[in-house]
Order: C-alpha cells, then sequence, then structure tokens
C-alpha cells in the first residue's frame, strides 16, 4: 500500500517482513498441524529486540511509534496468528499498561525484563462467567492488615498464560460493578498461582492459551497498578484500546496473506482450459477481499495516527477492529473457496487462516460489543 512511512517506519516494515519470511512462515503451518508452541518465533523475537519494540528506550525498549507498532503487528499476523498473539499481548496488554499506569519503582521493575523477553506478560481479565462484562468480575483481593492482598479466583482463555512471568490481574476490592475493581501486577511464579492450558481450539491451536486459577497468592501493595483501588476497569479498558488496535492490524495481515494465497493459487490451478482466476466470478471473489483489505488497512493506520497525535483513539479502535476481524474470516472464507477442496485440507494454509481468523470475532471484545460501543457513541444511548 502507497503510504508515506517515515524512515524509521519504513526500515521497520521491511525488517519484520524479512524476519517474517525467513522465519515464522516456513513453521506456521507445521506448528499448527501438531499444536506446537512457535518457539523459533519467539526466541527470534528476544534476539532482534521485536519484543520490546514499543516499550520506551529508556527502558531498554525500542521506542518505537505507534505505527511503527502496527505495522510490526500486521507482519506478524501475515506470518503467523499465533505469534503476533504473543507480542500484542505481551506489549499491547501489559508492558503497555505498566507505561501507561505504573510508579517509577513498577516500571523500573518490570519493564527491563519485559523489553529483552526475559519476562512475558499475560492479562487476565476474563472469567469462566464473566467476559463480555468484566465489570461484575468476581477475583477478589482482600487487604492485608500488615500491607499488601490476598488474592483468590480464576480467569480463563488467557493468552501466553503458561509462559507468561507476569500477570495483570484483575481482582474485586471494593464493591460491586466497575469502581469495586482494581488491577494488580502479580509475578507467576507466586505461591498458589497454577495455569493450566487448555487444548482443542478450533484455531490458534499451536498459541499458549490457559485458565488461571489464584489460590491464597499473597502480593505486597506495589503490586496495586492504577494509582489506587478502584481503577482496575479503567486499566483494563484503556489497555483494550490498544489491544483492539493490535489486533485490527492482526486481520489485515491476516487478510493479505489470504488473498496473497488466493492470487497464487487461482493463477496455478486450471479449470475449463484456463487458470481458475481467468474465470470472472474467482476474479469477484478476489476484488471483494481486496477492497475489504484495504478498508481494514486504513481503519488500523487511522487507529495508529490518532494515538501518535495524543487523541482518544478508543472509538477508532473499535471501529477498526470490528471490521478487521469479520473481514478477515470473509477474506479467509473467499480464500477456502478458491481453493476448492484443497482448502479444505490442513496441509494447505486456507484452512488455518479461517480458523485463526474465527477468533478474531470473538476476543478483545466481541462484534457484538465492538457494534454496543459504536451505537452508544452515535447516540449517547448505552445499551449495556
Ligand atoms: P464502564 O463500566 O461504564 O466504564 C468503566 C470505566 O472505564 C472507562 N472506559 C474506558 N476508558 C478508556 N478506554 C475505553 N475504551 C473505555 N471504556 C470505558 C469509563 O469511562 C469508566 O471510567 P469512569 O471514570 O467513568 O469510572 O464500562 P463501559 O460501560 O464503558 O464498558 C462496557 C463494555 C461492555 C464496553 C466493556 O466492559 C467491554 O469492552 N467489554 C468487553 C470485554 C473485553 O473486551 N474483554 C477482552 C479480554 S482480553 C482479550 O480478549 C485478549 S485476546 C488475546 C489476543 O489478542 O491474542
Ligand atoms: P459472553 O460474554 O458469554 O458472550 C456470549 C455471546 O453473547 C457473544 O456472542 C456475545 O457477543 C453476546 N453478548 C454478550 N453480551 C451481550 C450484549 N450486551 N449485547 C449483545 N450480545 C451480547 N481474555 C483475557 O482476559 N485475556 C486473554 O489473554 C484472552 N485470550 C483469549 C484467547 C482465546 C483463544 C479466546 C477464545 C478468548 C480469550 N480471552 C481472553 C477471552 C475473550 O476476551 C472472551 O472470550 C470474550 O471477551 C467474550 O467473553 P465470553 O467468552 O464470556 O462470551
Amino acid at each position: 500500500m502507497d503510504l508515506a512511512l517515515s524512515s524509521e517506519q519504513d526500515a521497520v516494515q521491511k525488517a519484520v517482513r524479512q524476519w517474517v519470511d525467513d522465519i515464522v512462515v516456513p513453521r506456521a503451518l507445521g506448528n499448527d498441524r501438531a499444536e506446537r508452541f512457535p518457539q523459533e518465533a519467539l526466541d527470534g523475537l528476544r534476539e532482534t529486540g521485536f519484543l520490546g519494540l514499543s516499550i520506551a528506550e529508556q527502558y531498554g525498549g525500542g521506542g518505537g511509534d505507534p505505527m511503527s507498532y502496527v505495522l510490526f503487528i500486521e507482519e506478524l499476523g501475515r506470518g503467523d496468528a499465533n505469534v503476533r498473539s504473543i507480542v500484542s499481548v505481551h506489549l499491547g496488554l501489559v508492558a503497555g499498561s505498566i507505561e501507561r499506569w505504573g510508579t517509577p519503582e513498577q516500571k523500573s521493575r518490570w519493564l527491563p525484563p519485559m523489553a529483552t523477553g526475559q519476562v512475558l506478560g499475560c492479562f487476565g481479565l476474563t472469567e469462566p462467567d464473566y467476559g463480555s462484562n468484566p465489570a461484575d468480575l468476581q477475583a477478589s483481593a482482600v487487604p492485608q492488615p500488615g500491607g499488601g492482598y490476598l488474592l483468590n479466583g480464576t480467569k480463563i482463555f488467557i493468552t501466553n498464560g503458561t509462559i507468561a512471568g507476569l500477570t495483570l490481574f484483575m481482582a474485586r476490592t471494593g464493591g460491586p460493578g466497575a469502581r469495586g475493581v482494581s488491577a494488580f501486577l502479580v509475578p507467576n511464579d507466586t505461591p498458589g498461582f497454577a495455569a493450566r492450558p487448555i487444548h482443542g481450539k478450533l484455531g490458534l491451536r499451536s498459541c499458549d492459551t490457559a485458565e488461571l486459577v489464584l489460590r491464597d497468592v499473597r502480593v505486597g501493595p506495589e503490586a496495586l497498578l492504577g494509582g489506587e483501588e478502584g481503577n482496575g476497569i479503567r486499566v483494563a479498558l484503556t489497555a483494550l484500546n490498544d489491544g483492539r488496535m493490535s489486533l485490527a492490524a492482526s486481520c489485515t495481515g491476516l487478510s493479505q496473506a489470504a488473498l496473497d494465497t488466493m492470487v497464487n493459487y487461482t493463477k496455478q490451478r486450471h479449470q475449463f482450459g484456463k487458470p481458475v482466476a481467468g474465470h470472472q466470478l474467482v476474479q469477484a471473489l478476489l476484488a471483494d477481499t481486496a477492497v475489504e483489505l484495504d478498508c481494514s488497512r486504513l481503519l488500523t493506520y487511522r487507529v495508529a495516527d490518532l494515538k501518535a497525535r495524543g487523541e482518544d483513539y478508543s472509538l477508532a479502535a473499535s471501529k477498526a477492529k470490528y471490521y478487521a476481524s469479520e473481514a478477515s474470516v470473509r477474506a479467509a472464507n473467499a480464500c477456502v473457496q478458491a481453493h476448492g477442496g484443497y482448502g479444505y485440507i490442513d496441509s494447505y494454509a486456507a484452512g488455518k487462516y479461517l480458523r485463526d481468523a474465527r477468533v478474531t470475532t470473538l476476543y478483545e471484545g466481541t462484534s457484538q460489543i465492538q457494534q454496543l460501543i459504536i451505537g452508544r457513541a452515535l447516540t449517547g444511548i448505552s445499551a449495556f
């Protein structure tokens, strides 16, 4: 896409693109079939410094701006959504929250090891009975007489859950509703903290997804993130603005991969004496995917631009996430269709794209939740 990138953004895009093509793409399908964690990619992200790309330079990160971050995530999403997941939870949801809300001590303790990838982050918001409505979550944080808190509760579907060294854990310190929830930085090796992998996912088969169970986990007062008790939902929803931007970028990358794969395949495959790409209805499939891809990309880049200019980007992030996720499912489905029966076999990438895309309309706020956020912004009336 023609876009005026700065020399730094251009360098990030080129470097990540090359690295993704060399390291991520060749292993993605095999890892998916074997449900194998993409360890080579994680090692490479550490070695290249990409794992700290958006963390401020003073903490050892790359200091990348929002557009560089989006370009980075888009390339990862093009290569393998599993790898993208690791990074955007670590950087966008967890490191970003520490940069935004942390005390100087919290930043110095956690950001340097996160920038090198020595410590990975995970984001513990969703509970078995509270997904779309985290304001009612039930994990508890009981203040202790000598200071600090006793944490109890269960979190479900947590990306990076078994490999992370740090969890951003939302738990109830006070009364009901959003203002009763606080955010905590909990080292995953604290006694009483257990992470159990969840298997059998429809897609993202090589991604680490876990249930976290905390039983009488003791943390000191320094674990509280957000300045004071009661800010936990604000911390989480602010993080999700970045999470949604990141997911929109990932879906743009996945749609690009689906389109590239379709174009290549349909030019090689012949039916009725010519490449299937020569049939008009196949070209319609390609054209619709290409136009939706551009829409996804432009909506996503707008979020990065708003963020870079210090504007409110929460609504733009919801719109981009909503559109790009739904469009990525359509793109992947078109890719399967263009492959005919071969699209249904997992030695081809098309099926993986569809399975990996499917979750994107569910997490980081479902499509229905994004519609309600957009509808509320238009009308001033909350349907929640
Ligand atoms: P409400 O309870 O009224 O608001 C609470 C406070 O938060 C403020 N706020 C925001 N702040 C910044 N950015 C936003 N987008 C914000 N939205 C709300 C709000 O102003 C209020 O502050 P204050 O000062 O008035 O107290 O909450 P709400 O009614 O606005 O939100 C309701 C709803 C449904 C939109 C929200 O709960 C929501 O977004 N639910 C969806 C939950 C969700 O997205 N979960 C995702 C879990 S993480 C995940 O899926 C990771 S996937 C991993 C991967 O990508 O691989
Ligand atoms: P529910 O909230 O039970 O929703 C069920 C259905 O009801 C949906 O269709 C929903 O749109 C609809 N619905 C709900 N409320 C409304 C309403 N008011 N109006 C209209 N429709 C409504 N969470 C984390 O905290 N951290 C993670 O790292 C993380 N990673 C994940 C990884 C994977 C692979 C998956 C599958 C999930 C992950 N999640 C994570 C959880 C994810 O964010 C939730 O699954 C999601 O927010 C939806 O919550 P739920 O599953 O409880 O669905």
